[in-house]
């Protein structure tokens, strides 16, 4: 039988990688493994919620509004995260500015995170998997100050960690610390994450191709030919590809890592840069993709070299499989 090994012990032994962060980035790492259990146990009642307990917006026994589950899980992070002291600020895809933590013990953190507390959360209505995505850098700023807007608009090539919670038909949390990717499942009898999926990696070449087709009208030519190219028989490249689109970002991802794919979420004529955010969505994704072995574009640049200018920034975003993505890109830079 192999070793059995908890994400807490993983996150110990890692640690000596890291000599500088004094624990900081371990306990910061666990500090997002609390909250998502937390929030894990929330999301799996959401259907008790909704139909046995009343409605969001409705009012519980003790008085309370009861709260959307992004807000909630928007909350949990934050205050999980401040508790810890470890780092001077975080951002989050739910507030409109950044946080800058006030106290003096976190005003001597190095880190600052950038998080998207619950992704694709329209999804939970119809007891479809849903996502936290979470990335961490080193300040820029000067140690002791209060966290800056240059601290979170750094490229994506300089997160020090980044990682997701998929709360799936099991929960899981993936992440990388710029040393391969590793995966952890959650055992809800325990409560522990095991590490189930060591060193992650994608396959260079699959068959499945992710894309919300419905915009199809508003993809440029390049797109819709390469979309057209994927459909046609070619028995030595395995087409046409198949389809899958789950319109959950972190459970589409998950599943294309695992069997190898491509997800794309381009710009169109309507939305130029797309949907997704460069730095709560595409620069963690990137980040874990590239460490798994697959790539990551806008169709023109890497996405981790692309320099933010804004938080909430979007960026047109295909990623997967290495050899499908040069092979969306060859078509979208012909
Ligand atoms: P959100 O951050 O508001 O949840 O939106 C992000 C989600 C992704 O999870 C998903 O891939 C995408 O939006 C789906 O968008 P669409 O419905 O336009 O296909
Ligand atoms: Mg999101």
């Amino acid at each position: 039988m192999s070793e059995i090994i908890t994400l807490g012990e993983f996150i110990i032994k890692n640690q000596t990688r890291f000599p500088e962060s004094k624990g900081e980035l371990s306990s910061l790492i666990s500090s997002i493994r609390l909250a998502a259990k937390i929030v894990n146990a929330e999301i799996n009642k959401a259907g008790l919620l909704d139909h046995i307990m009343g409605k969001v917006g409705d009012t519980n026994v003790q008085g309370e509004e009861q709260q959307k589950l992004d807000v909630y899980a928007n909350e949990k992070f934050i205050k999980a995260i401040k508790a810890r002291q470890q780092v001077c600020g975080i951002a989050s895809e739910e507030e409109e500015s950044f946080i800058a933590f006030e106290s003096e013990q976190c005003r001597k953190g190095k880190y600052v995170i950038l998080i998207d507390p619950l992704d694709g959360s329209s999804n939970i209505d119809v007891n479809v998997s849903v996502g936290t995505i979470f990335s961490i850098y080193r300040r820029v700023s000067p140690v002791g100050s209060k966290a800056t807007l240059e601290d979170f608009l750094q490229p994506g090539h300089q997160q020090v960690a980044a990682g997701y919670v998929v709360y799936g038909s099991s929960t899981m949390m993936v992440y990388t610390t710029g040393d391969g990717v590793n995966g952890f499942t959650f055992d809800p009898t325990i409560g522990s994450y095991f590490l189930s999926h060591p060193k992650f990696s994608i396959p260079k070449q699959g068959q499945i191709y992710s894309i919300n087709e419905g915009n199809y009208p508003f993809f440029n030519q390049s797109l819709k030919d390469y979309l057209r190219h994927i459909k046609l028989v070619d028995k030595e490249s395995r087409r046409p590809y198949t389809s899958r689109y789950i319109g959950s970002l972190v459970s589409d991802v998950h599943r294309n890592m695992i069997k190898g794919g491509l997800y794309m979420y381009p710009g169109t004529s309507r939305k130029p840069n797309g949907k997704l955010r460069l730095c709560y969505e595409c620069n963690p994704m990137a980040f874990i993709i590239e460490q798994a072995g697959g790539k990551a574009t806008d169709g023109v640049q890497r996405i981790m070299d692309i320099k933010p200018t804004e938080l909430h920034q979007r960026a047109p975003l295909y990623l997967g499989s290495s050899d499908m993505v040069d092979e969306v890109e060859s078509f979208l830079k012909a």
